[in-house]
């Protein structure tokens, strides 16, 4: 269907967990969370924290496919970045000193200084890497929410429901769909397009999610939401 005859208000239903998922393009985003560098790249954050990866890599593809048809159905895109400004004023020292990694926050790495705003490391992986018209969220925090202009820019686009894939399942993308679910928000998140760099988690975040008759949200394969889109 071209998108010019598309009724961007006519409901599309997604069979999704605990139960149907009902939206309309006119009034949701696309929101893709953290698919930086430094959280799926050799070198980054994630691994100085220890971790696997190629865990979260292997999305990749996933996150490409649901991103090119949401953008031939002409939906909203919001993709957010964590990070920090460079004197890391925004970075509370609790989390730059927690823990033992080999390289904190700001240090200097293979890829720039760990997540800080404008070093390669901090930049979405080019495979997704936002085009014009689509909006990025700089975040200091894990929540998509705290500290920025999310809220506002959802409410001046009239956006109720988000669609959401990316990093990490029960870190940021978690947080994120609490922090949404919280500002009344009807969220589906896409199975198949986040992960974690602990397979166990992910698995208990998405029950978590949709316990409760969608106590926070809705969870669905790509290829259900992929079938109800117009491209
Ligand atoms: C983490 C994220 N895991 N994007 N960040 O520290 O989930």
């Amino acid at each position: 269907m071209s998108t010019a005859t598309l009724d961007t208000n006519a409901l599309l239903t997604v069979p999704a967990q605990p139960f149907d998922y009902s939206f309309s393009l006119a009034h949701t985003a696309l929101l893709i969370i953290d698919m930086q560098r430094d959280f799926i790249e050799p070198g980054g954050f994630g691994e100085t924290l220890g971790n696997d990866v190629s865990l979260l890599a292997a999305i990749v593809p996933t996150v490409k496919r649901v991103l090119e048809a949401w953008r031939a159905s002409g939906g909203h895109v919001i993709h957010t970045r964590e990070g920090h400004a460079p004197d890391l004023s925004d970075c509370p020292p609790a989390k730059r000193l927690r823990g033992a990694p080999k390289l904190r926050i700001g240090d200097e790495g293979p890829m720039g200084r760990i997540l800080i705003h404008g070093e390669p490391g901090h930049a979405i992986i080019p495979e997704l890497a936002p085009i014009a018209g689509e909006l990025v969220i700089d975040k200091p925090g894990k929540g998509a929410f705290y500290d920025t202009a999310l809220g506002e820019v959802l409410k001046t686009r009239g956006i109720t429901h988000l669609i959401v894939m990316g990093v990490t399942t029960e870190v940021c993308v978690q947080t994120t769909l609490r922090e949404a679910n919280d500002r009344g928000y009807d969220c589906l998140l896409v199975e198949d397009g986040t992960e974690s760099y602990f397979p166990e988690f992910k698995e208990a975040a998405l029950a978590m999610i949709r316990a409760q008759g969608a106590i926070v949200g809705w969870t669905a394969p790509s290829a259900s939401l992929l079938a109800v889109l117009p491209s």
